[in-house]
């Protein structure tokens, strides 16, 4: 192939909770198709070579690219892909820089505005769009009508409209993901992660994948990759690369009933057929669980080894609103038969937002109480607020109640009950900003926990390490949640409309009761840790030891 035209970066900048490093399947599927077709294409995976946000790796020669890709994953990658595009664009302003992805895809303005370094904004799915990009620079031809583009126009953008065309109704058509980088990712215990479909056909209020399914079809969607497609990509790893556990990126991995039961079932035959040995995660819900009880055990011989559940809250209500579609009875019984089988489970949790009330998050406490006795992941007290979305149905629900509070870059919002508001804060103040040790020291239980007992395979760290920092974030989160009741026995009786209250909250009373528990925690979390690194240079084994 010529000298690679096209150059495909991905700027990720981990984020503060101890997210595990990856690959990046966008890059990977855009280089692959592109490649398909002919296009020699370089990648950069900032994820790879953590360097200073706004510089480019050394293998990177500006001078030979025509087109350069950024992948915007969220908001929060806006900044770092900022920098590297103004750099880009600094040292050879002839390249057409494009960027894509979740974000983009739903914001395409914030990268279209005069003095931008971007040139335009592929919405969607990028694999058709850019292929033509490509073609048409290269052949010196118009670009701006490509379908699903953006593009700057005057002081404003123009959004062309989408053509259907360049939507992938067959994933099975697809190339192969470009793996050059998985060596790499191995080599820092990354999991390897396979995308096996696209979209979902629920409709929950904060989704942004539910979002972009009605803004693409009017409603929702989803796209599967036949079993024997999937099954192919499986081999592939496991012979090529000597892979044993994936993690499925899909936001719906069985799909739509009774289809989805179909392909999963001959995606099992196919797995014992070729006699792939390997353990994978996926994403579901708790319904799809508890509907498909005998699925799950097929799926347990198949290799299922763990379950990310998007429980989301544990209070009827606030289900209802969000238009969930579970009820919290379900997540308790997804849960135990899970367990009970032996797939480990971790689970998602909202739980403060705008409307949240007194009511219903004593309520999501009591439910939390459930997960941490049956050791389950769940995200921090301290850390698990909405995060607002502008395309969401949730947002015109902020906008309308007059709770959006900064619009723009970030979103910000305030809370319809002003003492939800305050044990937010108040929590946040506890767990993250008056002890920087604790705070660091709970971001490694996290990391560790959110690895070990959830959604992340490839950790070589020993079962009684996971058992121990499990127990370890048992005592953090039953902590943390008498912590929040205490906060919520303080101020129950104010009235819920007083926003001057919140600084009059005193948290004295809380504070020895803090510092010994952060005492402790640190102790406890540095003889692990200590135990884990002598475990790692194979001076130490639990297991052994037991
Ligand atoms: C895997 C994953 C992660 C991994 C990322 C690993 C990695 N290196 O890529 C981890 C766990 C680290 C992660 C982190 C986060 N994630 Co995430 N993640 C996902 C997930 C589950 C799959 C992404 C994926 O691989 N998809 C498969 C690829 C093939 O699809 P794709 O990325 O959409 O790419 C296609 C198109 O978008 C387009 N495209 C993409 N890039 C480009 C670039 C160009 C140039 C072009 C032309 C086209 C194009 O073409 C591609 C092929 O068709 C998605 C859910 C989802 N359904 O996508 C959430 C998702 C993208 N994450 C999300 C969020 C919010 C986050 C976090 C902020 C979470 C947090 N901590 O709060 C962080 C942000 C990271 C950061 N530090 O800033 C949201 C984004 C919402 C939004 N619009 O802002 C999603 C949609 C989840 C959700 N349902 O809310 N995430
Ligand atoms: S089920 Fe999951 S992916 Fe589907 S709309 Fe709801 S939150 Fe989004």
């Amino acid at each position: 192939m010529d000298r690679p035209v096209v150059l495909l970066i991905n700027p990720h900048v981990p984020d503060a909770m101890g997210e595990p490093l990856m690959e990046n399947l966008a890059i990977g599927s855009l280089a692959a198709y592109l490649q398909h077709h002919g296009i020699s294409v370089d990648l950069a995976d900032f994820a790879i070579d953590k360097l200073p946000i706004g510089t480019l790796p050394s293998h990177v020669k500006l001078d030979d690219y025509r087109v350069a890709g950024i992948t915007i994953m969220a908001r929060s990658c806006v900044n770092a892909a900022m920098a590297v595009a103004h750099t880009i664009k600094l040292k050879n302003p002839e390249i057409h820089l494009v960027s894509g992805g979740k974000f983009p895809t739903s914001n395409p303005d914030t990268f279209l505005f005069p003095g931008s370094p971007f040139d335009s904004v592929i919405r969607h799915d990028g694999e058709g769009p850019l292929l033509e990009l490509v073609q048409r620079l290269l052949r010196g031809e118009d670009w701006s009508s490509i379908p699903n583009l953006s593009k700057a126009q005057g002081n404003g953008s123009r959004h062309n409209p989408l053509d259907f065309q360049y939507i992938q109704s067959d994933l099975d058509r697809l190339p192969m993901v470009d793996r050059r980088f998985l060596p790499l990712f191995l080599d820092r215990n990354a999991p390897t992660t396979v995308s096996a479909s696209r979209g979902c056909i629920y409709s929950c209020e904060f989704c942004v994948v539910a979002a972009e399914s009605k803004s693409l079809w009017g409603k929702p969607q989803w796209r599967g990759r036949s079993a024997g497609s999937i099954a192919n990509e499986l081999e592939y790893l496991t012979r090529n690369f000597n892979i044993s556990e994936i993690w499925f990126v899909d936001d719906l991995f069985l799909g739509p009933m009774p289809r989805g039961k179909k392909r999963i079932h001959e995606l099992c035959n196919e797995i014992h057929r070729r006699n792939l040995k390997l353990g994978f995660s996926f994403e579901e819900r708790s319904d799809s669980v508890i509907k498909n009880k005998e699925l799950f055990r097929e799926l347990k011989r198949a290799g299922l080894r763990r379950v990310f559940l998007g429980l989301e809250s544990g209070d009827i209500k606030t289900l209802k609103r969000y238009k969930k579609g579970n009820r919290p009875e379900q997540h308790l019984e997804a849960i135990d038969f899970l367990q009970q089988i032996g797939v480990e489970v971790s689970t998602g949790f909202i739980l403060f937002d705008p409307f949240k009330s007194m009511e219903t998050l004593k309520e999501e406490i009591c439910f939390l109480r459930k997960l941490a006795h049956r050791r389950v992941f769940f995200p921090p007290v301290f850390n698990s607020a909405l995060q607002l979305m502008r395309e969401v149905p949730i947002f015109d629900k902020v906008v309308a109640a007059g709770l959006l509070m900064t619009d723009g870059e970030h979103l910000e919002y305030d809370y319809n009950d002003q003492r939800v508001k305050c044990i937010a804060k108040a929590l946040k103040w506890l767990f993250m900003v008056r002890n920087g040790t604790l705070f660091f020291t709970l971001k490694w239980i996290i990391g560790n926990e959110w690895r070990k007992s959830g959604a992340f395979p490839g950790s070589p760290v020993s079962r009684a390490h996971s058992h121990l920092i499990r127990e370890l974030a048992a005592f953090y989160k039953t902590f943390a949640l008498d912590t929040s009741e205490q906060i919520i026995e303080m101020i129950c009786e104010w009235p819920n409309n007083n926003p001057q209250l919140i600084g009059t909250l005193d948290l004295k009373p809380l504070l020895p009761g803090v510092d010994i528990f952060s005492r402790e925690i640190i102790f406890l979390t540095n003889v692990i840790r200590l135990a884990y690194n002598l475990e790692q240079r194979n001076e130490y084994s639990p297991v052994a030891a037991n």
